[in-house]
């Protein structure tokens, strides 16, 4: 809890507070009493727990409400989850609703509420929300920034205010830019400043407020094995009525950090959206460059299909408005719900089949790969590494290739190139890497791709390999299901696809173990692999 608040409360009062459950403790906090004339309609914090704690209540099979952590006045950040068994965590694609980020930007608040309403009341009722919570698991965030919601609306008349309510060291002024103060690219361009006055003060580092931790910390409770189960967001501002994808912090529509696929899906989901909304699509940067915002640190992080909705034509629209501007986003919501399967599926029939299985990963940010699980790795130089490989070539040609198959990471056996093509590459022995635990459907026609790379000279022997073993817990067996391996010819840098039948573990929880090997005297080995998938049946 907060300094401030502590004074505010007084000691004897808080001593009681702490005796009284979250929710009924943080209302003696607020002295909003309500809204203004023309805005009582819009939830106070302590109108929103009412009706979180009602929704629950009523629906205990279907919703359950958790503490995701406190604000800067400590007040509790409630989430909401909607799924059927919601008591269990299913394997079931998730997806993550969150709004008020910006504290004046109170229908984001409505909007996550009504979200909420839907599927509770639509469960049931209609065919397609219950399929919709019987197949995912549903987040909601009800309000990122409440302290600043609550001063917003203190003393009956609106402040303006955006930011928390955190103070800032060696100055008077109140507060940090929730939207600016997450942590991928923070400090980057655009609107954003390093001036603690400033609407838009991203403070003194990344995640320095409570706000921005607290929902950076429930996106990483939700890696499971290895891999976000997060797949689709929205998160609600306010106004301008558009739909936005990443990234905001560069204008180019394809970084580094994105790949083409992704890109491309992105954009297909949210034009979809927004012509069902009636809203304006485009790219997040095309409004104008922010650093350090929610989108671009889910997208960024952990490739979630992540999207800024600004509500309403303008701000603060009274509180006849809510009903129809949280009303034409239904269908909006309800369909990126249901594309959280797969939301490489809309790019057609040939990616989903290739992306959509029981595995895709293509590298690009971490999804669990464990290096050396079993310990017995041997290599001295050059052990696998996911990044961006650093050219290598001799007289005979390429051997660390300069580029990977899909974005701009893959795993390499050392990315640094070194001072000559001998100094990093693969020495000493065996270098392995295993993927988490894949749980294959019994189903036929799966298959395991990905493209490999294997590059040698001329002093290497047969025990140099690049080799690919299916560990089967279900048989606890160890499969060799790819093997290429050195010769005394000279061979070079080259991206080829590998595709195996799963046809023998159909039904079993595998994983795969990638190893390399230089054996015997040293020469030169460099392997590599990206896109590791297995199809879709
Ligand atoms: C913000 O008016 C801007 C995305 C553009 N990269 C989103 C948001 O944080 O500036 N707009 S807003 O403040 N809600
Ligand atoms: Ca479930
Ligand atoms: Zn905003
Ligand atoms: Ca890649």
């Amino acid at each position: 809890m907060s300094r401030t608040l502590r004074a505010r409360l007084g000691s004897g009062l808080l001593g009681l507070a702490l005796l009284l459950p979250a929710a009924v403790a943080t209302p003696a906090s607020a002295a909003a009493a309500d809204f203004p004339s023309g805005y009582t309609g819009y939830h106070t914090y302590a109108e929103m727990v009412a009706d979180v704690a009602a929704v629950v209540a009523a629906h205990p099979t279907i919703a359950r409400r958790m503490s995701i952590g406190r604000s800067y006045q400590g007040r509790t950040i409630w989430a909401v989850k909607i799924s059927d068994n919601v008591a269990l965590d299913e394997d079931e694609p998730e997806v993550l609703f969150d709004g008020l980020t910006h504290s004046d930007e109170h229908m984001g608040l409505e909007m996550t509420l009504r979200i909420m309403h839907w599927l509770v009341d639509g469960y049931g009722t209609t065919t397609r929300i219950t399929n919709i919570v019987d197949s995912r698991e549903i987040w909601i965030i009800l309000g990122v920034n409440p302290d600043g919601a609550e001063y917003d609306i203190a003393g009956g008349h609106f402040h303006f205010w955006r930011k928390n309510r955190q103070p800032n060291a060696g100055t008077s002024a109140i507060g940090t830019d929730v939207n600016r103060n997450f942590g991928y690219r923070w400090g980057g361009g655009g609107r954003t400043s390093s001036n603690p006055a400033a609407i838009t003060y991203r403070g003194p580092y990344a995640f320095s407020t409570p706000e921005a931790r607290n929902v950076r910390d429930f996106l990483a409770s939700r890696v499971v094995n290895g891999r976000q189960q997060i797949r689709t967001a929205i998160t609600f501002h306010e106004a301008g009525r558009l739909v936005m994808w990443p990234y905001g912090y560069t204008l180019a529509n394809i970084p580094v950090d994105m790949t083409t696929d992704d890109h491309i899906a992105l954009a297909i989901i949210g034009k979809h959206m927004a012509a069902t909304s009636g809203y304006r699509p485009e790219q997040a940067s095309d409004l104008y460059i922010t650093s350090g915002t929610t989108r671009d640190y889910e997208y960024g992080k952990y490739r979630i299909f992540a999207y800024t909705f600004e509500l309403s034509v303008v701000d603060y629209p009274d509180d006849a408005l809510i009903p129809s501007e949280t009303g034409r986003n239904k269908e909006a919501v309800l369909y990126l719900i249901e594309r959280a399967w797969c939301p490489l599926s809309v790019l057609g029939a040939t990616v989903r089949t290739a992306r959509c299985g029981a595995f895709d990963d293509d590298l690009e940010v971490s999804r669990g790969w464990r290096a050396n699980l079993d310990g017995t790795d041997t290599a001295t130089v050059g052990a696998w590494q996911r990044g961006d490989p650093q050219p290598t070539t001799t007289s005979a040609g390429r051997k660390q290739p300069d580029t990977v198959p899909s974005g701009r990471y893959a795993f390499i056996t050392g990315t640094a190139a070194g001072t000559s093509p001998n100094a990093n590459d693969l020495d000493g022995g065996r270098t392995t890497t295993t993927s988490p635990a894949i749980d294959l459907p019994a189903a036929a026609n799966q298959k395991l791709q990905f493209r490999w790379t294997f590059a040698d000279d001329a002093a290497a022997v047969t025990g140099d390999e690049l080799r690919v073993e299916v560990l089967d817990a279900t048989t606890s067996t160890t499969t060799t299901v790819f093997l290429t391996h050195g010769t005394a010819t000279q061979r070079n840098a080259g991206w080829h696809l590998a595709s195996i039948d799963l046809a023998a573990f159909a039904g079993h929880s595998i994983q795969l173990r990638f190893s390399a090997t230089d054996a015997g005297t040293n020469s030169l080995v460099e392997a590599g692999f990206d896109d590791v998938r297995v199809t879709r049946p």
